[in-house]
């Protein structure tokens, strides 16, 4: 196991399966568990202890509203602990974004993009990381970042605005 993805609630997990599609495309052993900072404190130190028990080597914790579980989970751990700021509020999530990534210093939490964009670049983080002692594993994210170039390069801008004016 090398990743723990945790998510404060059974709500948040339309988005973790972003995160997990690209951990397993990347062929990276994952576990997700859902546990809450606010509603079950005791079990999110449970787990993290398994998880470090196990060889888990980073963490992603995704969370939504006044999102205290990814410091949490960063005060009871000293690994690397990557914050998704989830857009389930009212605020869109402006209000995860801030609590996660305004971590007081000594205890930080590597804050990502707000929702979608958020919970794929925090698979590709945890990636990152792991990369820098697997040479495989950096193989495949030069693939994956190479065919995100040959996405851009293939596309046809010129029809494509003709194909939008046509619509109208
Ligand atoms: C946070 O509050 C969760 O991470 C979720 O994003 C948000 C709402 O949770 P639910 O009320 O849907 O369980 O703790």
């Amino acid at each position: 196991m090398k990743v723990l993805v945790i998510t404060g609630s059974e709500s948040d997990l339309t988005l973790a399966r972003e995160t997990v599609k690209l951990l397993e495309e990347f062929g990276i052993p994952y576990r997700i568990e859902v546990a809450s900072a606010h509603r079950s404190p005791e079990r999110v130190v449970r787990i993290i202890k398994e998880a470090e028990k196990d060889g888990v080597e980073v963490i992603i914790a995704m969370a939504g509203m006044a999102a205290a579980l990814p410091g949490v989970i960063a005060a009871h751990t000293i690994l690397p602990v990557i914050g998704v700021p989830v857009n389930s509020s009212p605020l869109n999530g402006m209000d995860a974004l801030l609590s996660i990534a305004q971590m007081p210093s000594g205890v930080p939490v590597a804050t990502v993009a707000i929702g979608k964009a958020g919970a794929k670049n925090a698979a590709i983080l945890a990636a990152e990381i792991l990369g820098l002692k697997d040479q495989k594993l950096q193989k495949r994210l030069k693939s994956y970042r190479e065919k995100l170039t040959e996405d851009i390069e293939k596309i046809d801008a010129a029809s494509l605005i003709t194909e939008s004016k046509g619509q109208k």
